[in-house]
């Protein structure tokens, strides 16, 4: 008998703690289950260690997309896993009536975007915004997501319609490799990374529904809007990296066309596609004149610096081949290539050289005199003009795809914009290039935070709560420091290089101290060896040093390189100068100063204005190893990213409300014993509880005014001290709670369940 109640309350207790348990994976932490949560938030209690673990576990069983509430992140496998983005997937995610049912993944967002943008009642334009650090896969994203659209806006229907879509796919996507080729580079971090921001818009028109797409209905329109820093960045990359541009820039490498094909040299394959007609026309009008005309000099160059495959393409058979300007320039020194240049820029080759060694002067109203350069000055002129080039070449290109793709701006359409830009950086040296990229980041950081809030909000609403207890860390005040006027670093800058007087970095932090320092997201190094400033970014701080910074913001073109350029031969280079100004016509000096940082905010602020219009989808690309090693996840690497792309911030935000959210029903199971609920042990029952919600509430609001009584709290929410309207609050049909609302209610549970294992012990001892 003593036996049988022993076995009884044993096994009462087993059952109860196996049913207990299975709650327990609904809102707290299990280690064995981490992989399963698909969705950060639900990790309970949210830390970055448990996100970290979460992330681990998942990556480890080869997941590699995880929610974090209206953010996905997205782990880097570093490896081809083609099952993942098969055409197959996509029609399931595509076809689903629930994709959000579904694993997370991608294409969920693409889903959502799209099914957004045709929304029957009110369609708006959708932004998907996918951020990370270099190599952390944006780019790759940007390219499934188009390839997303591509595909499933194939009718199953007629065979022209199918046509018509394939030309549409092929077009978008030949897009890819092109921009590619003329803006990405091999770098440490990556060696396929961008170097250019963009914002492309596939576009939509309203009339024709996407599936039955008409010639003209989707289109690509390439914004490249961030590309101000193009040439900031190549001018980091000219002066501290020679090595590593001349196998990087991959149109340097080639774009080699014949007849009706060309193939594109990438460094992992080669491309080959149908010659677009914007293609033809460049060569046509003659851009190949620019880098052909001495073949020799390229394969000089091609041996030298280029890590060129030419593959089945006979160099001297090819009817064009484009390389850059930049490389001949760069090797400027070598005998005969003044001559060289100069032919291939088509100007005289003397004129050329004035324009590098010497700087005119102004002497009095109608003179000019002649003054010789010093050599590093030189070498600033050569790489200006070298950059000038690019710079126009670039937007060129994107103007012709622009075209090709029929981009016709002036028609009402909706579109999807997918933004990829250079995440956030922080190296050992840091100067204008990083302080304008993590500004640009700061900006998507609020943007993201207003709009995580308002979500937020939405649910609070919805739950009959009141928003106004939220509180949280925004960063205007960083904002503020950089992009304030009039004292904000980049006014002080701007102010700085307007002055025209020689540089002194000194001076200049001296100036930025006494303007700047009541602002708490700076500091001021006193013993470091370079004069810098320190910027506390929401993603953590950054140095910046100074030395240099003006003379990057005021990026001068030499308005004799300018003029050069303006007379040249070719057609194309010189249209390219035709509305460049340098100096007015009254020669009273040089035309106002519009320095890289005004540009870089302008851009901005045009890129916010777009996004602010349209609904957002936040992606997070997170790469698990610096090495890019299949399958590696590295611990530090990752949670400084969670850091630095803002989702252990998202969770911080998360936590300034109520993090933790249980069902009515779901509080009243596992808190119920509590205050010993009759509807507790018939919630458990087999034929589970049917009762009105107002009766649910009373019961749940019973178990949180009991435990906070106990623990000496007001439960009638008074003011001063810990109230219970700051630890907990009932909604329409959930307890919205904190952590430490959480902490005491299993503290309380776990006393009541140990007190009633212990009373039915001492009643089977009694027993016995
Ligand atoms: V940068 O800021 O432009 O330097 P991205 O754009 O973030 O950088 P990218 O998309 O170029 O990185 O990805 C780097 C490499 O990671 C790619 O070349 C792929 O080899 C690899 N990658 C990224 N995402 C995936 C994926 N989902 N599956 C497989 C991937 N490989
Ligand atoms: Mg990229």
């Amino acid at each position: 008998q003593a036996n049988g109640a022993q076995q009884t309350a044993q096994s009462s207790c087993q059952s109860l703690d196996a049913s207990l348990e299975e709650e327990v994976k609904a809102f707290l932490i299990n280690e064995d289950e981490l992989h399963t949560y698909d969705d950060l938030t639900k990790v309970s209690p949210v830390t970055p260690s448990t996100v970290l673990k979460c992330l681990q576990a998942r990556y480890s069983a080869k997941v590699f997309y995880t929610h974090a509430g209206c953010t996905l992140v997205a782990l880097n496998p570093f490896q081809p896993i083609p099952h993942l983005y098969s055409l197959d997937v996509m029609k399931e995610y595509h076809c689903a009536p629930q994709p959000q049912e579904f694993k997370p993944h991608i294409f969920i967002v693409a889903e959502e975007a799209y099914r957004n943008v045709q929304g029957q009642v009110e369609p708006t334009n959708q932004s998907l915004v996918v951020s990370g650090e270099s190599g952390a896969g944006k780019t790759w994203t940007s390219r499934c997501l188009m390839k997303y659209y591509a595909t499933i806006a194939a009718p199953s229907s007629s065979q022209k319609c199918q046509d018509t879509v394939e030309r549409i796919e092929r077009r978008v996507l030949d897009s890819n490799p092109i921009m590619e080729a003329f803006g990405n580079a091999s770098t440490l971090r990556n060696n396929n990374s961008s170097r250019f921001g963009k914002y492309i818009q596939l576009q939509l028109d309203r009339c024709v529904p996407f599936m039955l797409l008409s010639e003209n209905s989707v289109v690509v329109l390439f914004e490249i809007i961030l590309l101000t820093m193009t040439r900031v960045l190549l001018a980091c990359l000219f002066i501290h990296s020679f090595v590593f541009l001349y196998p990087s820039i991959h149109s340097f490498i080639a774009v080699c066309c014949s007849g009706h094909s060309c193939w594109l040299e990438h460094p992992f394959k080669r491309i080959s596609w149908r010659k677009p007609e914007w293609l033809s026309r460049l060569l046509m009008k003659g851009i190949s004149t620019y880098f052909t005309r001495q073949a020799n000099v390229q394969l000089q160059l091609k041996s030298r610096f280029l890590n060129f495959h030419m593959g089945s393409c006979d160099f001297s058979e090819m009817e064009n081949v484009i390389l850059p300007r930049l490389v001949t320039l760069h090797v400027f020194p070598q005998t005969g290539f003044l001559q060289n240049t100069a032919d291939l820029l088509g100007v005289p080759s003397e004129e050329l050289e004035a324009c590098l060694r010497l700087r005119s002067l102004r002497a009095g109203k109608q003179s000019v005199v002649l003054k010789p350069c010093s050599q590093a000055e030189c070498s600033v002129r050569r790489d200006c003009l070298a950059k000038l080039i690019y710079a126009h070449v670039f937007d060129w290109l994107v103007a012709c795809i622009n075209k090709s793709m029929c981009a016709d701006t002036s028609r009402w359409c909706n579109f999807i914009g997918l933004l990829d830009v250079y995440g956030f950086e922080c190296f050992t040296s840091n100067n204008l290039e990083q302080l304008c990229i993590n500004y640009a980041n700061e900006k998507l950081q609020q943007h993201f935070v207003a709009h995580y809030l308002k979500a937020q909000q939405e649910d609070y609403v919805s739950e009959g709560l009141a928003w106004s207890f939220i509180q949280y860390q925004d960063n205007q005040s960083c904002l503020d420091l950089i992009e304030g006027s009039p004292a904000g670093v980049f006014s002080l800058l701007n102010e700085e290089c307007r002055l025209n007087r020689p540089s002194d970095a000194k001076q200049f932090r001296m100036r930025l101290e006494k303007e700047l320092s009541s602002n708490a997201c700076v500091s001021w190094d006193k013993f470091s060896r370079q004069p810098d400033f320190t910027v506390l970014h929401y993603a953590g701080k950054v140095s910046y040093q100074i030395e240099g910074m003006m003379e990057k913001n005021k990026d001068p073109v030499p308005p004799e390189l300018v003029h050069l350029l303006q007379q040249s031969q070719d057609s194309l280079l010189q249209s390219f100068f035709t509305e460049h100004s340098t100096e007015d016509s009254s020669g009273r000096g040089p035309s106002k100063v519009v320095t890289v940082v005004s540009k870089f905010k302008n851009s901005l602020e045009s890129l916010m204005k777009i996004l602010h219009s349209t609904t957002p989808h936040y992606t997070r690309c997170i790469k698990p190893n610096p090495d890019c090693r299949p399958l590696t996840f590295k611990k530090e690497e990752v949670i400084n990213q969670l850091e630095a792309c803002g989702i252990v911030e998202t969770i911080n935000i998360s936590a300034a409300g109520f993090p933790i959210r249980i069902p009515y029903l779901c509080f009243l199971q596992r808190y119920g014993l509590i205050v010993n609920s009759k509807m507790f042990h018939r919630s458990r029952g087999e034929n589970g509880l049917d009762v009105d919600k107002d009766t649910l509430l009373r019961e749940v609001t019973r178990i949180l005014n009991a435990v906070l009584r106990r623990h000496s709290l007001d439960p009638c929410g008074d003011a001063g001290g810990r109230t219970r309207s700051s630890m907990v609050h009932c909604g329409r049909t959930k307890v919205f709670m904190t952590h430490s609302m959480l902490e005491l209610l299993e503290g309380q549970r776990d006393r009541e369940r140990s007190s009633k294992a212990f009373s039915i012990q001492c009643c089977w001892r009694r027993h016995c």
